[in-house]
């Protein structure tokens, strides 16, 4: 995901949707699919570049590049980074990690078999998952991850990177409210169920065989 030129100026743009705002229905629906990327997601997009006017050779790297050295990033804007561009960047990871449902959706490929050696099936790596996502306290993220030697599950706070941990993701689930709200109000575990049958799991094993 690059930074490109918008009216003659280079900034971060939101990029648009891989597929049409109700592909996910009815596990994620319409409304929420407009909300969350013409809304919220634009919203990080608008203010990271706000803050990288004060320091604009920032430009120059794409997003994964500053999220996983936030130490090149003023100080002053460190924390507007950290945010929005975190918000920014899992948004656009988010949306390709997703796909028009499909019955008996699994993991595909290379990831197929890691997934297995790792946590000795499918199902249990569902399990596991499911349980870290439901426990997320407030807003955040659940990840499959490569730590630099093995997949991982893990969470993070708000919209804070594994790209900061030195972690690449592979996939992953918004458990910000609203990521779900409007469908599932205060039903997380439903929310959480419903996202199985839309996992892009070809893009998800791209993700891995380039990373690991
Ligand atoms: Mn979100």
């Amino acid at each position: 995901m690059n930074n490109k030129i918008s009216n003659g100026l280079k900034q971060f743009i939101t990029p648009d949707l891989p597929y049409a705002y109700d592909a996910l229905e009815p596990y994620i629906d319409e409304t929420t699919m407009h909300i969350h990327h013409d809304k919220h997601h634009a919203t990080y997009t608008t203010n990271l570049n706000k803050a990288i006017e004060a320091q604009p050779d920032l430009l120059e790297k794409n997003i994964e590049e500053i999220l996983s050295d936030l130490s090149q990033v003023k100080e002053e804007i460190r924390p507007a980074v950290r945010n929005h561009g975190g918000g920014h960047y899992h948004h656009g990871f988010f949306w390709e990690i997703m796909r028009a449902p499909r019955d008996n959706n699994r993991p595909e490929g290379e990831l197929a078999q890691a997934i297995d050696s790792t946590f000795g099936s499918f199902e249990k790596f569902k399990e596991d998952f499911s349980k870290m996502a439901v426990s997320v306290f407030g807003s955040g993220w659940c990840w499959l991850s490569w730590d630099g030697q093995k997949l991982i599950i893990e969470k993070t706070p708000n919209q804070d990177s594994p790209l900061s941990l030195g972690h690449r993701p592979i996939m992953t689930l918004d458990i910000w409210e609203h990521a779900y709200y409007l469908k599932y109000q205060n039903r997380r575990v439903e929310f959480v169920e419903a996202f199985w049958p839309i996992i892009n799991w070809a893009k998800a094993n791209d993700n891995y065989t380039k990373n690991k």
